[in-house]
């Protein structure tokens, strides 16, 4: 079986697992955190990061857009979630290309503030950092549809991005994303927490 090496409350760990069960694709989470499993960690896979996945034949993927386009070859293209072409696929790159970075800074942001010595923090780095998080989320808030609540009406990629990166930065910095604020993200999100999907890969 498929080997996960990851956790769920990063979002790159997260959106893996949650596509896999969308995919009906099995795989076995072991939950390794890039941080605090580094020993563990570099038996698998000597960069460092997560999510890592290990196939049945021992090669590693890492990288979660990686991981993911691997899942698609298994799906199938026509199941994917993915459009194959046109206006909604190009739609869909840029929405998902804006939640990576969202996730991204916020992960850039926590390693700021958390692992370098209060003395060294530079601040002007720091409230870059944010203002980036939240001009991203501003953009992909005024792109969820007051009709259906989502980016997208049907399954995409974006639609399952967005809303595990609202939650993931609203658990790490609530102030900065408030439900508030970013009405239509919150409220995707929730709902998309209770889908069996999401409700699998709970942390
Ligand atoms: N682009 C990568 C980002 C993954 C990522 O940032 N992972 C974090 C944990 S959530 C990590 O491995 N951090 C350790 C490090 O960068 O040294 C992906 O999509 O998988």
């Amino acid at each position: 079986m498929i080997e996960v090496f990851g956790v769920l409350d990063s979002p790159f760990g997260r959106r893996v697992c949650i596509v896999a069960g969308l995919y009906n694709i099995p795989v076995n989470l072991i939950k390794i955190s890039a941080y605090q499993n580094v020993d563990l960690l570099a038996e698998i896979n000597s960069t460092l990061t997560t999510p890592t996945v290990r196939l049945s034949d021992n090669t590693i993927l890492i990288d979660s857009a990686a991981i993911i386009d691997y899942f698609v070859e298994i799906v199938g293209r026509e199941k994917c979630f993915m459009p194959p072409h046109g206006v909604e696929r190009r739609d869909t790159l840029q929405l998902i290309d804006l939640i990576n970075l969202s996730c991204e800074k916020i992960g850039q942001l926590w390693r700021e503030l958390s692992y370098r010595p209060p003395e060294r923090i530079h601040p002007p780095i720091v409230e870059r950092m944010k203002g980036q998080v939240r001009v991203a989320f501003g953009l992909l808030e005024q792109r969820v549809s007051s009709v259906h609540g989502q980016f997208f009406p049907t399954s995409n990629h974006a639609n399952i991005f967005g809303a595990i990166a609202y939650r993931f930065a609203n658990d790490y910095y609530p102030d900065l994303v408030s439900p508030q604020e970013f009405r239509r993200l919150s409220i995707m999100s929730a709902r998309a927490e209770e889908t069996p999907a999401f409700k699998a890969a709970s942390f």
